[in-house]
C-alpha cells in the first residue's frame, strides 16, 4: 500500500472504535428536533450527516479539518515560488486530517500524474455528443464513461467483504481525480478550441498541470487555479453536490457514478451553474446599460428590476452561511494583489458594496451576502477563460476532492444505505391532530 493510504487505514481504524464507543454510550441523546417546517422547507437545519472533511458555521464560513481558508492560504504547502496553497494539500488533510508535509504534497502530485492515464474510449464518447452539448452534460457522461475502469464495481462483481470496500474506493478515488482535469481540459479544448488538445506535463502539479491543458501558461492563471482548486472542493455534507455524491455511494455505487450524481446536482443553476449565472447576468446588464462599468446607482436599479422579474440575483444568498462567503472574500484578496483595475473585477465589487442592503430590505432573503459563486467568472475571464458555460466544470473538477475524500470515510466507517422516512400531506395532517401516529 501506499504511504497515505496506511495512514487512512490507521485514522479510519481508530475513529470507527470512536464512533462505536459514541453509539454506546450516547447513542439515545437527541440532535435537534424536526419540525413540520423543515420537512417542507429543503430540511434546513436538520442534522442527519456525518461529513468529517469540513464543517461549515453559518457566520464564519468553512472550516477544513478545522483550518479556516485564511489559514489554510498560510499553511498549506505550496509550488516552488507560487504563491497560493496546492489542492493536493488540501485532499491530504481532508482524507488523514493532518496538515500535510510538502513531500507529502509532491508525493500525491507524482502519484496523480502517475494514475492520470484516460482511455480513448473516453474521448470517442465525449466526441460522439454535439459540440454545442454543455460542458457540464459533456464533464458528467466523461465520468460516467471512465466508469467501466471501477476497480470497486470489479471486485464487487467477484465478491468482496465490506471491511474492505474501503481500499478499492480509495483506488477508484485516486485514479478518478488523477483522470478529471484530463476529461475537462478535453471537453474545453473540443468545445472552445476546435480539438487542438494539449497533451498533459506530468512534471507539473494537479491545477498547475489542468492550467496547461487547458491552453494557460501565465504564472497568475496557475496561482488563480491551485487557489480556485483548493476553495471550491468542499462546503460540509449537506449542498447538493455532496449529499448527492453521499447518497448515491450509499447504495454501494463505485466513485464514478455516484460522483457523476454529483456533477450533475453541480449543474444546477441555485448550486455550481451559480458561477456561470453570475457572468450572464453582469453582461446581460452591461448590454442592457451600454456600459462596461455601470455606477452603483445604475447596479442598484438593475438588482431591483432582477427581483421585481421574479428571478434571482446569482451568487448571492446561501441556504446556511449568513455572512459574506470566505471564499468570496479569499478571491477579492487575489483581485486586489492581481488584477485590481479589471473593470469587470471592479464591477463585482461595486456589487459586493449594493446588493446586500436590496436584498436585505426584501425581509425575506435570510441571506443577503455574496457567495464562492459572485466572484470566481470576473478572475478567470481576467486571464482569458472567457467561455462562462465552462465554469461548472471547473467547480466540478475541484469538488471531486472533497466529495471523494468523504466517500472513502463513508465506506470506511461502513455507513449504512441511507434512507429517511417520507410522509404525505395527508399524513401530516392527520398527524397532527392526533388521528395517526407516527411508526
Ligand atoms: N435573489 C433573489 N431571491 C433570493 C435570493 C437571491 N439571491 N436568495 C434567496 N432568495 C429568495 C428565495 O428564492 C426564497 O424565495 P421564496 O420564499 O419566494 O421561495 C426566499 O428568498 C428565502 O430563501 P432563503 O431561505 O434565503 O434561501 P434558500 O436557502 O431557500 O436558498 C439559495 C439558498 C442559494 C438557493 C438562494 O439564496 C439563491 O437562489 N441564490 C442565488 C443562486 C446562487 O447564487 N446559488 C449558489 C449558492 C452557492 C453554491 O451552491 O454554489
Amino acid at each position: 500500500m501506499g504511504y497515505i493510504k496506511d495512514l487512512f487505514k490507521e485514522k479510519a481504524d481508530a475513529l470507527n472504535v470512536d464512533i462505536k464507543n459514541l453509539i454506546a454510550q450516547h447513542g439515545d441523546f437527541k440532535v435537534g428536533e424536526i419540525t413540520l417546517a423543515q420537512v417542507y422547507q429543503g430540511m434546513r437545519g436538520m442534522t442527519g450527516l456525518i461529513t468529517e472533511t469540513s464543517l461549515l458555521d453559518s457566520n464564519e464560513g468553512i472550516r477544513f479539518r478545522g483550518y479556516s481558508i485564511p489559514e489554510l492560504r498560510e499553511k498549506l504547502p505550496k509550488a516552488e515560488g507560487g504563491t497560493e496553497p496546492l489542492p493536493e494539500g488540501l485532499f491530504h488533510l481532508m482524507l488523514i486530517g493532518e496538515l500535510p508535509s510538502q513531500e507529502d504534497v509532491d508525493h500525491l502530485s507524482a502519484v496523480w500524474a502517475r494514475r492520470s492515464h484516460v482511455p480513448n474510449y473516453v474521448f470517442d464518447v465525449i466526441e460522439s455528443l454535439p459540440v454545442n452539448t454543455h460542458p457540464m452534460t459533456q464533464f458528467s457522461i466523461g465520468v460516467m464513461a471512465l466508469q467501466r475502469e471501477s476497480i470497486f464495481a470489479r471486485e464487487y462483481a467477484k465478491g468482496i467483504s465490506k471491511k474492505n470496500h474501503w481500499d478499492y474506493i480509495y483506488e477508484d478515488t485516486m485514479n478518478l481525480i488523477a483522470r478529471l482535469p484530463r476529461v475537462a481540459a478535453y471537453i474545453y479544448r473540443r468545445k472552445y478550441k476546435n480539438g487542438d488538445h494539449i497533451q498533459p506535463n506530468g512534471m507539473l502539479d494537479w491545477a498547475g498541470n489542468f492550467a496547461h491543458m487547458l491552453g494557460f501558461e501565465d504564472k497568475g492563471f496557475f496561482a488563480l487555479m491551485r487557489l480556485y482548486m483548493t476553495i471550491h472542493a468542499d462546503h460540509e455534507g449537506g449542498n447538493v453536490s455532496a449529499h448527492t455524491t453521499h447518497l448515491v455511494g450509499s447504495a454501494l455505487s463505485d466513485p464514478y457514478l455516484s460522483f457523476a450524481a454529483g456533477l450533475n446536482g453541480l449543474a444546477g443553476p441555485l448550486h455550481g451553474l451559480a458561477n456561470q449565472e453570475v457572468i450572464r447576468w453582469i453582461e446581460e446588464m452591461q448590454q442592457e446599460l451600454q456600459t462596461q462599468s455601470p455606477s452603483k446607482e445604475q447596479i442598484a436599479e438593475y438588482i431591483k428590476k432582477t427581483l421585481a422579474e421574479g428571478k434571482v440575483v446569482p451568487g448571492y444568498g446561501h441556504a446556511v452561511l449568513r455572512k459574506t462567503d470566505p471564499r468570496f472574500t479569499a478571491q477579492m484578496e487575489f483581485g486586489k494583489t492581481h488584477c485590481p483595475e479589471d473593470p469587470l473585477v471592479q464591477t463585482v465589487w461595486n456589487i459586493y458594496e449594493v446588493a446586500p442592503a436590496i436584498l436585505e430590505g426584501t425581509g425575506k432573503i435570510k441571506n443577503p451576502w455574496p457567495n464562492v459563486d459572485a466572484h470566481s467568472g470576473a478572475l478567470l475571464k481576467h486571464y482569458g477563460l472567457v467561455e462562462e458555460d465552462f465554469y461548472t466544470v471547473l467547480f466540478g473538477v475541484s469538488r471531486a476532492l472533497g466529495v471523494l475524500a468523504s466517500l472513502c470515510w463513508d465506506r470506511a466507517l461502513g455507513f449504512p444505505l441511507e434512507r429517511p422516512k417520507s410522509v404525505t400531506t395527508e399524513f401530516l395532517q392527520k398527524l397532527v391532530v392526533g388521528e395517526v401516529v407516527e411508526d
